[in-house]
């Protein structure tokens, strides 16, 4: 009855990326390149965070960064800086995610014939980047103590999505009403699956056991 014409373009378009993020990873496999897909909020600590873990696992990984930001290129001069490891921005044009046609344009302009990891750090957002894969072959997030305990209850996908949750900034818990067994029974009851590890990107506590998961993540991709 209705003159309205109306499209669907949801559907089709996730079903293209999620496609297109498939074929990603098997040519990643096939390449030998890990790639990880960290995301967050703004603020959380994702740049820290990265900074100190490739400065623990540099000796026994080539290991790249693909920093997205919407305009900017503060965090890759950062990382490139304080970790010397291969660093490049994506710009994403106003864009609040990455899909896999980004991220692959990415990848391909960083060259991984030459690398074993790479980091991909996601628009600061928890919306819309747990909706979209990126084809990577492990998708991490931190949440920080500021933030508040509550955020799985409120932003229950990216939780669900997420194979490791990284609490970070513990050595603020004092000054916060952070429940940290509350919010491991809240993203627990999102994905029991989810490995939970506590840090603090500043001080570099918890750092050594995020290094260690990955060595695990990294060994068990490769056989399998
Ligand atoms: N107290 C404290 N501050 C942190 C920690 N990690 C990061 N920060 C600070 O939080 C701010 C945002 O960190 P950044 O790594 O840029 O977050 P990103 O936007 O997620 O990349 C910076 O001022 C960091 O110094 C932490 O573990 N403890
Ligand atoms: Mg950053
Ligand atoms: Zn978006």
């Amino acid at each position: 009855m209705s003159e309205i014409k109306t499209i669907i373009v949801n559907r089709s378009a996730y079903a293209d990326n999620d496609l297109e993020a498939n074929a990603l990873r098997a040519y990643l496999k096939e390449k030998g390149t890990f790639v990880v897909n960290l995301m967050s909020s703004p603020g959380a600590g994702k740049t820290t965070t990265l900074t100190k873990l490739i400065n623990a696992l540099k000796n026994e990984y080539r290991i790249g960064v693909m920093e997205a930001d919407i305009d900017s290129d503060v965090d890759a001069i950062s990382i490139a800086k304080n970790t010397g490891v291969k660093s490049i921005q994506l710009h994403t044009s106003g864009m609040c995610h990455l899909d896999a046609g980004m991220t692959k344009s990415g990848l391909d302009s960083i060259d991984i014939n030459d690398l074993d990891l790479v980091f991909l750090e996601n628009v600061g957002n928890l919306v819309c980047p747990a909706e979209f894969d990126t084809g990577a072959s492990l998708d991490i997030m931190i949440l920080s103590v500021p933030e508040g305990d509550d955020k799985p209850l409120k932003y229950p996908l990216v939780f669900e999505k997420c194979d490791l949750v990284i609490i970070n900034k513990i050595d603020t818990l004092e000054y916060f009403d952070f429940n940290l067994e509350k919010c491991t029974e809240w993203i627990k009851r999102r994905n029991k699956n989810a490995t939970i590890i506590p840090i603090s990107a500043k001080t570099g506590q918890g750092i050594e056991l995020v290094a260690k998961y990955f060595k695990e993540k990294i060994r068990n991709w490769k056989e399998n």
